[in-house]
């Protein structure tokens, strides 16, 4: 691990996170009986764009209503949650979001965790201009393999943030090992900030995946064009639609991109036969209630402490205090 002092206040530690094997981990989830890719691969710079023209939509509850609450609420998270101390934040983007809790919250030291280097970089910088009074430590390292911040003392006491429902694009068992070992990093007397989406009207959720503007399917399409540059392929983006939805017994929106025709597909030199209406699973967007997310997170090492929700009971932000060892 290399630490930079990038600025008086801003620190910049890089655990050289191993790049994913594009090519290699498309090419083995086409050739999967059921076609999947991983949601991971969305987020090109046009994804990233597209994600964030998402979070604007007005199908798209959920950016708007998690922001709400933590406006809303800021100052009881406060309170809950304590002042001083590290805030880790767990793929922290634009560090849009826990700009609404610094003020509040106050932490020794704010840590933005994100695998996308120069991003992180740029919204670490961007954050220190506007708060020239925080610490910041960012660390480049991907968070869903097991982690460590080995730059942070074992004395201090340790916060982890993951907002936006991100939680709901791992598999529960993926979710519950991620949790797992972010509690193993707040031990022994940290505690977990977390946002997720909660189960309801499957039409609301339908229609949030299914926005009348197409950039949904714009985003989940991006994903073949991804493939096209990065993997030597040649998808015809119009012989392919976007299909998203919510799968009851699974608890999960289901995103797929569906083939209209009987076609062949080449990516990086192999054939992929496709049937009249196959579909290739792109994302799984998990919704919970809250006791299940509880027991999720109680099987993790966390026990639930308090939670705030919108007057809809749309998303939910919980914080978990780690569970004694
Ligand atoms: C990033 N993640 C929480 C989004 C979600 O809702 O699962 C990704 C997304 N996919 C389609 N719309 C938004």
């Amino acid at each position: 691990m290399r630490t930079e002092l990038v600025e008086p206040r801003l620190r910049f530690s890089d655990l050289k996170p191993p790049p994913a094997d594009f090519r290699r981990e498309v090419v083995e989830g086409l050739r999967r009986p059921r076609k999947a890719l991983s949601p991971k691969f969305f987020y090109d710079p046009e994804g990233c764009r597209l994600f964030e023209a998402i979070c604007d939509l007005p199908e798209y509850y959920l950016t708007r209503t998690e922001v709400g609450i933590l406006t809303e609420h800021a100052d009881s998270i406060a309170r809950t949650l304590g002042q001083g101390g590290a805030l880790i934040e767990l793929g922290s983007g634009n560090s849009r979001k826990v700009r609404l809790l610094l003020e509040a919250l106050k932490p020794a030291v704010y840590v933005p965790v994100d695998i996308a280097r120069e991003h992180l970089l740029t919204a670490s910088r961007a954050l220190a201009a506007d708060c020239p009074w925080l610490d910041i430590h960012a660390a480049c390292l991907d968070y869903s393999q097991r982690f460590a911040l080995p730059f942070l003392p074992d004395t201090q006491r340790k916060i982890v943030f993951f907002p936006g429902s991100s939680i709901g694009n791992f598999e529960p068992a993926a979710a519950e090992n991620l949790l797992r070992s972010v509690a193993q990093c707040v031990q022994p007397d940290g505690g977990l900030l977390i946002g997720f989406d909660l189960k309801k009207d499957a039409a609301i959720l339908n229609a949030a995946y299914n926005d009348s503007a197409g950039v949904t399917a714009q985003f989940n399409l991006n994903l073949l064009r991804c493939i096209n540059a990065r993997a030597a392929a040649n998808f015809d983006l119009d012989r392919f639609h976007h299909q998203a939805f919510y799968n009851e017994r699974q608890g999960r929106i289901e995103m797929h991109l569906c083939s209209e025709y009987r076609q062949q597909v080449i990516v990086a030199g192999e054939t992929f036969n496709f049937l009249d209406g196959e579909t290739i699973h792109t994302e799984s967007s998990y919704k919970y209630g809250i006791e299940e997310f509880q027991t999720l997170a109680h099987n993790a090492g966390f026990e639930p402490d308090r939670c705030w929700c919108d007057r809809d009971s749309l998303f939910c932000v919980h914080y978990f205090t780690v569970s004694a060892s």
